[in-house]
């Protein structure tokens, strides 16, 4: 059977590409490698604990010494690596996490991948590795923008992507990597704005808003996320970038007034707050290449927000579950709201 290591298979996006892989292939054997961080949880997982081609391996990234004894045993076909540190304004708090995990945690993948000469090492990485876009222009990301990254989260993925790079024109490593534009959908960590709107929405409790809420993000649902991947990994040359979006460019005040509205609610729940430090105005992908490739996106923003929407409506216990946690104290310093 073919062998397929995915990382950060507790989180969001590894969490829904965990699950779409087992459903899509019982031909392949998912082994979920994640260190169930505040962002990692296994009760999303109760579906597939039964499926005998799944299994779950607690492991740091960045323990070489366990990442290389394993992957001599095991002997992985693929590796998609998804695990990291995600959220920006943790990175804005405490960068040296980010450097441990992303880059460090990372090279360490590489290393033990290069090993045993795995067919292909997909790289999830982000399109914040870009920086950013003006508002007012016709300009996109493609594959050949500058990286230029502004937040020490995204500095730490584009030095992982180098990383990733450097091992395919040294090593030869099978290689691609991918820069989505910002997921959303069902198990997204309500720390981040669409989650963390729906959740505050249904509690009738004040939303933040940074700045004027004029900053734009471009949204793909996680389900469009996992089919490019799919398709990157078992398609795509090897060597090459892929920037995934699905032309879904929102304000953030125009993405919180789509929720407050699907949940007929008052848009006086809006509460703007102080910006985020370095807050990265644009972002918009051209997905030109991975279109190419024969990728199309299911979702369009309105239908992806009301399926997210009803998913939250119908798992309540999920995230109030995490909201009840360690989660409290990180919403108290982040932000001062009723
Ligand atoms: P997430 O924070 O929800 O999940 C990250 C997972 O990684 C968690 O399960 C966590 O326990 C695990 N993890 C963290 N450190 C680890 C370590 N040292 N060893 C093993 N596991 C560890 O993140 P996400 O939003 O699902 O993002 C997944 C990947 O996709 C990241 O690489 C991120 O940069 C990238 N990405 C995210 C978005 C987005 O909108 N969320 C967009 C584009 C790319
Ligand atoms: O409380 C908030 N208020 C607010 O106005 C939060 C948490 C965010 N925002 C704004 C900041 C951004 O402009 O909303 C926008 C989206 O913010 P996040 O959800 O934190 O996402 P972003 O910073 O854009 O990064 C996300 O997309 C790219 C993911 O967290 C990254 O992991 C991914 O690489």
């Amino acid at each position: 059977m073919t062998k397929i290591l995915v990382t950060g298979g507790a989180g969001f996006i590894g969490g829904n590409f965990v699950q779409y892989m087992l459903k899509k292939y019982s031909e392949y054997e998912i082994y979920n490698l994640d260190m169930l961080t505040y962002a990692g949880d296994l009760t999303k997982h109760q579906e597939i604990e039964q499926y005998k081609n799944y299994s779950f391996i607690n492991m740091d990234i960045a323990d070489r010494t366990s990442i290389e004894a394993l992957f001599e045993e095991e002997e992985f076909d693929y590796v998609v690596h998804f695990a990291a540190e995600s959220h920006v304004d943790r990175s804005i708090d405490d960068p040296a996490i980010f450097i441990r995990t992303n880059v460090l945690g990372t090279q360490v993948l590489l290393d033990a991948a290069k090993q045993i000469n795995v067919k292909k090492f997909v790289h999830v990485s982000t399109d914040e590795v870009y920086g950013e876009l003006e508002f007012d222009s016709d300009t996109f990301f493609d594959e050949n923008s500058p990286i230029q990254p502004n937040s020490p989260y995204s500095a730490s993925k584009a030095s992982s992507d180098l990383l990733v790079r450097a091992y395919n024109e040294t090593y030869g490593l099978p290689v691609n990597i991918t820069r989505c534009s910002n997921n959303y959908g069902p198990y997204h960590f309500p720390e981040k704005l669409i989650p963390l709107t729906i959740s505050r929405v249904l509690n009738d409790q004040e939303v933040p808003v940074y700045g004027n809420g004029n900053n734009i993000r471009d949204w793909l649902h996680v389900t469009d996320h996992c089919s490019a991947i799919d398709l990157i990994m078992h398609e795509a040359k090897s060597g090459e970038v892929f920037n995934i979006g699905g032309h879904n460019e929102k304000s953030n005040l125009e993405v919180v007034r789509t929720i407050i509205r699907s949940l007929g609610k008052s848009e006086d729940l809006i509460k703007f707050v102080t910006d985020r430090k370095g807050h990265d105005k644009r972002y918009a992908i051209d997905p030109t290449k991975l279109e190419q490739l024969g990728w199309k996106p299911v979702y369009d923003f309105e239908s992806g927000i009301a399926h997210t929407v009803q998913w939250f409506l119908d798992n309540k216990d999920w995230w109030e579950n995490i909201l009840s946690g360690e989660y409290q104290s990180y919403f108290k310093k982040q932000y001062t709201l009723k």
